[in-house]
């Protein structure tokens, strides 16, 4: 990354179902970000983090969309709009924003930023979709939503803080599924985005679905969010996750996906945006899963053993 690194913290848990993920900023810095950017070459500046009301003091009813059921919308709306500034900002500074979560529900705001006066592809790394919307959810949990958000998908469509108009279906790549509602289902195949689930990385490689995912979602586009969410990792490498789910991408797979990642930014210039979610340090082993994230921050903006 020859850009100077902007990190934005997003100490936001409105859109989780367990409390803790607000600390994910502290414990990423705490674990070590710093020094891993600096051994990727990277000039790094820290603008700090958004400043999120604690949960405790809001009422997590919502009045908006009137149908369906969102814990903290209202909440998460302020939250992502002030996001959606500061990535915009930090682009048009020509800056990379890095962006550490908090939930996923932050990827709306970071998103919309990256895709201001800009069309944009996405590669979504994750165990789930988050592609239910309001109406959909099963548990009213805005970090199972944020992909449909963005992409304004049914009752989203005129949610306009969320959604991220330079982002189109087609430029979007979700790598590594293996959870997946039942009601996000439809709303997926009837979309354009592009998904691999954790047995096509069995059957062609990590190297070979990465390569074809930079593909689709840089085709046409100004650049790319990468939004990767700790819980593609396997739990036995990434424990501190509030919805882990068994069967993930292992230690290796994870960097070398991200060092694709790096390899095309260096040779095509694709990388617009980068954020890091789902860090919860309260159900985290001794940090390591914060620790893990500076580490892969490192090999996304270009760390090399050699
Ligand atoms: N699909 C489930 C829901 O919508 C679970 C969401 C999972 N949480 C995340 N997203 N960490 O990737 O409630
Ligand atoms: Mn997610
Ligand atoms: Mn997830
Ligand atoms: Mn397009």
């Amino acid at each position: 990354m020859t850009k100077p690194v902007q990190i934005i913290g997003a100490p936001v848990d409105y859109g989780a179902n367990r409390r803790g993920v607000d600390m994910g900023p502290s414990a990423i810095r705490y674990a070590g970000l710093a020094d891993q950017l600096a051994a990727a070459g990277v000039t790094a500046i820290d603008s700090g983090d958004l400043l999120v009301p604690r949960a405790e003091e809001r009422d997590p009813e919502t009045e908006e969309p009137a149908e369906g059921k969102a814990k903290f919308l209202r909440e998460t709306a302020d939250v992502c709009t002030r996001l959606a500034d500061g990535v915009a900002g930090a682009i048009a500074d020509e800056s990379f924003p890095l962006v550490l979560g908090g939930d996923h529900s932050i990827a709306m705001g970071s998103l919309r930023g990256a895709a201001r006066n800009a069309e944009i592809g996405a590669i979504w790394f994750d165990a789930h979709s988050d592609f239910n919307t309001p109406k959909t959810s099963p548990s009213g949990n805005v970090h199972g939503m944020p992909l449909a958000g963005a992409l304004g998908v049914e009752d989203f469509a005129n949610t306009e803080w969320a959604n991220a108009p330079g982002l189109s279906e087609e430029n979007v790549v979700l790598v590594g599924l293996r959870s997946v509602d039942e009601t996000e289902t439809e709303a997926i195949l009837d979309s354009e985005v592009t998904t691999y689930t954790m047995s096509d990385i069995d059957e062609r490689g990590i190297t070979d679905v990465v390569d074809e995912a930079l593909d689709i979602a840089t085709d046409g586009v100004d650049g790319i969010h990468v939004s990767f969410d700790l819980d593609w990792l396997d739990p036995k490498e990434a424990p501190g996750v509030g919805t882990p789910v068994r069967g993930g991408a292992s230690y290796r797979e994870a960097h070398s996906a991200l060092e694709i990642v790096a390899e095309r930014d260096e040779t095509e210039g694709v990388l617009r945006s980068l954020e890091l979610v789902e860090v919860n340090p309260i159900l985290d082993e001794h940090n390591e899963t914060a620790e893990l994230a500076t580490e892969l921050a490192a090999s996304a903006l270009g760390k090399r053993i050699l």
